[in-house]
């Protein structure tokens, strides 16, 4: 064929005019076993926030499950581009999927596809926000929405609410005032006081590990990127720079309003105390049932759930204020929890669940279906691996509880023993230069051993001359601790501020035949830090005496474990805990975060043992045997 003959002006054989990019594609929906709607729904200062419905074709008189979400409501509900719900919604979604609920997913306000401004973890109403919404309003107006059968006929008129972290935060948020169709709720992991124990602070110490979370956040309205750390080794890019500050202004987080807001409240003053939402919830207690979960290694909100669920118990709501802690880390509750790090559990731990106390508690308050008898509290027995379902909790506590605490004390030569030492001290020098790391260095924050860090073998630091470390002998009966432990420690140093960090470890034996490569692991149980100048008060620090004994006492991570025969008890006290908190400058200076490099200076601290001052772990000790308040 020569040249001449083929066609030049054939419109099928030519791009139409505008080219092959047609203005408008809609890819074939007709195959789809489900209906995925995208909707914009008005809150009451009519502001539209967008809205993703997703239902199983041809269902009817349904109830609905919602989550909102700073996390892109839009792929939140995208597993999967697939013609099948099953595979379109996530993993933990298959369970309502098969029941014949509607799933919602929102975007708060001024996130992803919806309109308005977002404030992180915006407060209720009042002084901390002077505007007419927050998320107690706009929960209330999109449930209203959703149950208005003119915007959704497939719905029964009754919702349920579940979400992790920052979505199990607007959980709360929408307990503070239900909509009467909220019938039941789920918050998982809530961030529920960011200063004392959940992501941005324990006890005064700041979280440098959330920082990039603020930089992919609120750097942008949509998907964002953190900006780079620099090397490999966060560690060392952290320890070079100084403060949080330094770094901040390195790194152009300090253009960004919520890390300006964070840097002028490094005390629990009335920003954060006005933000914690246990103190909220015991002041305007919610009737709506009411399922809590946390992980028992929780790395980023291991203080919320169980303090909410303790502020509510407090105000006499039991009946139907239940708690569930699973040996899970952050979020692990959605996904798979068969293990953890090197520990098997007895099956898919998160499932269970899900499959066992989410959905039949959901089927009960938003279908009629059968009444379950959740436990007061479900805890995982992280010592003979399996749950514990318990009509009471916690069984060991300092005052009200079946049990005292009881303590265990630091001794001369490393020991650990329930008989008081005598008196004595043991001393490092604590160096801001070499601050202790939390995982073996390199720790890249990217690298992926940020969600089971918390069970990683403490031997990485045991040995280090700032690491001291208190072992009982080896047990001969099992040991069951059950609540939450508290750190008292009495200690002095040359510096002029400290940090303090407690670990209560079980050591396993030198030998394991059945797992080899387990032999002697040091698994922390429960391990927090706690910064020294708030010793006598949260809201108001003050500078350490030099050389002047003070006592440093503070409530450790919730357990329930059973340490077992041939396993010790250990101890480990460390002034630092880094690049996952910053480094205390051991000077005191009004704000850490703008601590100058001078203000850095090396200390020595010494731990006091025995007499007046007998520096110890209370522990939750309680009789092996728990059948009296154990579900059968
Ligand atoms: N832990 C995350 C977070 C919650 C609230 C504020 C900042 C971070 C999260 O996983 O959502």
């Amino acid at each position: 064929v020569s040249s001449a003959q083929v066609p030049q002006t054939v419109s099928d054989k030519t791009a139409p005019a505008g080219g092959d990019v047609p203005a408008k594609f809609v890819p074939a929906t007709a195959n789809r076993d489900y209906v995925k709607r995208e909707v914009m729904v008005p809150m009451r200062d009519g502001t539209k926030l967008y809205t993703v419905i997703v239902y199983p074709k041809g269902l009817t008189n349904a109830p609905i499950v919602l989550t909102r979400t700073p996390y892109d409501a839009k792929s939140r509900a995208t597993r999967m581009d697939s013609p099948s719900i099953l595979s379109t919604l996530p993993l933990a979604d298959e369970m309502f999927v098969k029941g014949g609920y509607i799933r919602v997913y929102q975007d708060v306000r001024g996130k992803y596809g919806s309109e308005g401004e977002y404030v992180v973890t915006r407060p209720v109403i009042g002084p901390l926000n002077p505007t007419k919404v927050d998320h107690v309003t706009d929960a209330y107006d999109t449930i209203d929405w959703l149950v208005n059968k003119a915007n959704l006929p497939e719905s029964n008129g009754r919702v349920g609410m579940i979400g992790s972290s920052y979505e199990g935060f607007t959980v709360v948020m929408a307990l503070l005032n239900p909509h009467p169709a909220l019938k039941a709720a789920v918050p998982e992991s809530p961030m529920i006081d960011g200063w004392m124990g959940d992501d941005w602070f324990h006890y005064g110490a700041f979280r440098l590990a959330n920082i990039a979370w603020l930089g992919g956040q609120t750097g942008y309205k949509g998907a964002g990127k953190a900006p780079p750390t620099g090397g490999y080794d966060d560690y060392e890019n952290f320890r070079r720079i100084g403060s949080a500050g330094d770094w901040a202004k390195a790194s152009g987080y300090d253009q960004l309003p919520y890390w300006q807001r964070m840097v002028a409240h490094p005390a629990y003053d009335a920003f954060w105390q006005g933000q914690a939402l246990d103190k909220l919830l015991a002041a305007n207690p919610s009737n709506v049932p009411t399922l809590w979960e946390q992980g028992l290694w929780d790395q980023e909100d291991m203080y919320g759930a169980i303090t909410a669920w303790e502020a509510l118990k407090a105000k006499g709501k039991m009946g139907n204020n239940h708690l569930v802690m699973g040996p899970w880390r952050h979020s692990q509750v959605n996904r798979d929890g068969r293990s953890l790090g090197p520990f098997q559990w007895d099956g898919d731990t998160a499932q269970q669940f899900r499959e066992q106390m989410v959905l039949p508690m959901f089927d009960q308050y938003l279908k009629d279906g059968p009444a379950v008898t959740l436990p007061a509290a479900a805890i995982y027995n992280t010592g003979e691996n399996h749950w514990d379902k318990l009509s009471t909790w916690p069984l060991a506590c300092e005052s009200g509880c079946a049990a005292p605490l009881k303590p265990i004390y630091l001794g001369a030569e490393g020991g650990l023993d329930f008989t008081k030492a005598a008196s004595g001290g043991d001393s490092y020098v604590s160096d801001p230069a070499k601050p202790v790391p939390h995982l073996p260095r390199p720790v890249n924050f990217g690298d992926g051993r940020w969600g089971d860090w918390l069970v990683s073998d403490q031997r990485g630091v045991d040995g280090r001359t700032d690491v001291m470390t208190y072992t009982t002998d080896v047990l001969t009966t099992p040991v069951r601790v059950s609540g939450a432990p508290i750190a008292d420690i009495y200690a002095k140093t040359t510096g002029t501020d400290a940090d303090f960090v407690v670990k209560v470890i079980d050591v396993y034996p030198d030998e394991v035949a059945s797992d080899p490569k387990m032999g002697g692991y040091e698994l922390p149980i429960s391990l927090d830090i706690f910064r020294g100048r708030y010793r006598d008060s949260f809201a108001k620090p003050s500078a350490i005496p030099a050389g002047k004994t003070q006592r440093y006492k503070f409530r450790l991570p919730t357990v329930n474990h059973v340490f077992q025969p041939g396993h010790r008890i250990m101890v480990q006290v460390q002034s630092s805990l880094f690049p996952l908190y910053d480094r205390n400058p051991q000077t005191f200076v009004p704000n850490i975060f703008l601590a100058k490099k001078a203000d850095y200076k090396k200390a020595t601290v010494t731990i006091e043992r025995g007499g007046a001052s007998a520096s110890a772990v209370w522990l939750p000790v309680v009789a092996v045997d728990q059948s009296a308040v154990l579900a059968k």
